[in-house]
């Protein structure tokens, strides 16, 4: 009888197999997915959430990825845990958004150490050793700022300029570079000043907190230089509460970066001077990359996403309609 089991158990199993590979291929199971580990920095704009998004909708199951992602909600200690957590799982590669710029080496050492490649999103690392990663794909800050400079140059030739400075997060390549382009401005041009520096933290809340109180010692400002859309609603609400005007026709020339459609409508209805591209939508460059990785192909060590400058002139309603964050 014990024997007659036996039989039995091998036939089924023979049978498995037979179905398995009629067509030739492997059979299909869950570890014939690329599973990605990725390391979202948080959640703290629309920028942000878009990014997300562009990651779930690129890399789904029904084309053969396996996503992990975990939320580090802003704090760099989270991501390492994250990445570790990866190492662990044995992922076939390792994204990264990263929070700060600095303090990389350890953990992606370890990364390297455990022979799992390393794709860098959105901004940058600083690492003693860029072999440490494969390539950084993101935005080009540095560009984005000095675009906004020159901008603005053009627009108040010879006007005594007094611009208050809402910075990101402090040690984010977004906030370095973008503030190092209006630094550099500042100190090119004699009729510009800093009338202070401000940090929002890249968030709607923070932006209307450190906009508030700096409004209650100093309103004698005529450019507002946003290193993000979210500071940049929550910084209007404290100006409307203040009772300054700002846009077209007002006492405070706006500059915000990222270009939600939030802000294009702000710019098109007049109340924001100038929107900076900052494109989220980078899934799909991090998919292309995968696959030139997972051809063998030459994979170039930094690419920058294309991106725009808006003004009222360069917008239609149908455009900040068709725009998807
Ligand atoms: O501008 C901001 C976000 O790193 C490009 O971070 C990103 C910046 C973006 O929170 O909205």
């Amino acid at each position: 009888m014990k024997r007659f089991f036996s039989i039995l158990l091998l036939a089924a199993y023979v049978i498995f197999l037979a179905g398995c590979f009629r067509d030739g291929s492997a059979p299909e199971t869950d570890t014939e997915l690329f599973v990605i580990g990725f390391s979202q920095s948080g959640s703290e704009s629309d920028w942000r959430l878009a990014n997300t998004d562009s990651m779930i909708e690129t890399f789904t199951e029904d084309k053969g990825y396996d996503l992990q992602m975990e939320n580090a909600k802003q704090q760099q200690e989270n991501q390492f845990a994250a990445v570790r957590s990866f190492i662990l799982e044995g992922v076939d590669i390792i994204v990264i958004a990263p929070t700060m710029e600095e303090g990389w080496d350890t953990v992606l050492k370890e990364v390297y150490d455990a022979g799992i490649p390393v794709i860098i999103m959105d901004r940058s690392v600083n690492v003693w050793n860029d072999d440490l990663y494969l390539t950084n794909v993101g935005s080009d800050f540095l560009g984005q700022g000095n675009r906004a400079v020159e901008w603005l140059e053009g627009q108040t030739e010879g006007e005594e300029l007094k611009i208050l400075h809402l910075q990101g997060t402090y040690g984010t390549t977004a906030q370095l570079l973008r503030s190092q382009a209006l630094e550099d401005g500042v100190s090119a041009h004699d009729n510009w000043e800093l009338a202070g520096q401000i940090c929002g933290d890249f968030t709607e809340a923070k932006g209307y907190e450190a906009m508030t109180e700096f409004l209650s010692e100093n309103t004698d400002f005529n450019v507002l230089y946003s290193e993000n859309d979210n500071m940049t609603f929550g910084a209007i609400r404290a100006l409307d509460e203040a009772g300054i005007t700002y846009g077209e026709g007002g006492q405070v020339r706006i500059i915000t970066f990222d270009a939600t459609s939030a802000a294009l409508q702000l710019c098109f209805d007049g109340k924001v001077d100038l929107c900076v591209e900052c494109n989220p939508l980078q899934g799909p460059s991090v998919e292309e990359l995968i696959r030139q990785y997972r051809a063998g192909e030459d994979i170039p060590k930094q690419v920058y996403i294309e991106e725009a400058l808006f003004t009222k002139d360069d917008l239609t309603q149908e455009l900040i309609d068709g725009r998807t964050y």
